[in-house]
C-alpha cells in the first residue's frame, strides 16, 4: 500500500500509486411516469412492494409523479434498476394499468 518507486528503462523516478481504489459503480434513477389510468392505489403498492417505500413514502411519491409528471422511486445500480423496470412492467401489464417507468443517470 502507499507510493511504490519504480525505476523505468530510461533509468527516471516513476512514483506509482498502488493504494487500493474502490471506484463507486454509476448509479440509476428508477423514474415512475404518471399516466391518466393507472390507479393512484397500484402505484402506491407498486412502491412498497417492488421500492420497499413505507405507505407514507410510497403516497408521497405517487403524489409527487401524479402532480409533476415523474418522481424517483428509488436509485440502484444498472442491473438493479433494469431488473426494478422489468419487474414493474410486468405487474402493470398482468394488471392492465398503462404505468411506464424508466432509467436515468443518478
Ligand atoms: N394520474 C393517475 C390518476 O390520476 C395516478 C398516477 C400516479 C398514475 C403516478 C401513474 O406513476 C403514476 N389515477
Amino acid at each position: 500500500m502507499g507510493n511504490r518507486r519504480n525505476e523505468n528503462e530510461n533509468e527516471d523516478l516513476v512514483i506509482t500509486d498502488s493504494r487500493q481504489k474502490t471506484e463507486e459503480p454509476p448509479m440509476y434513477k428508477v423514474l415512475l411516469l404518471n399516466d391518466d389510468y393507472t390507479t393512484m392505489d397500484f402505484v402506491i403498492m407498486i412502491l412498497e412492494v417492488v421500492f420497499h417505500k413505507d405507505s407514507q413514502a410510497a403516497t408521497r411519491i405517487m403524489l409527487q409523479v401524479h402532480r409533476h409528471g415523474r418522481g424517483t422511486a428509488g436509485v440502484f445500480t444498472r442491473d438493479v434498476a433494469e431488473t426494478k423496470v422489468a419487474i414493474v412492467h410486468d405487474l402493470a401489464h398482468k394488471n392492465e394499468h398503462p404505468l411506464k417507468c424508466s432509467i436515468e443517470e443518478a
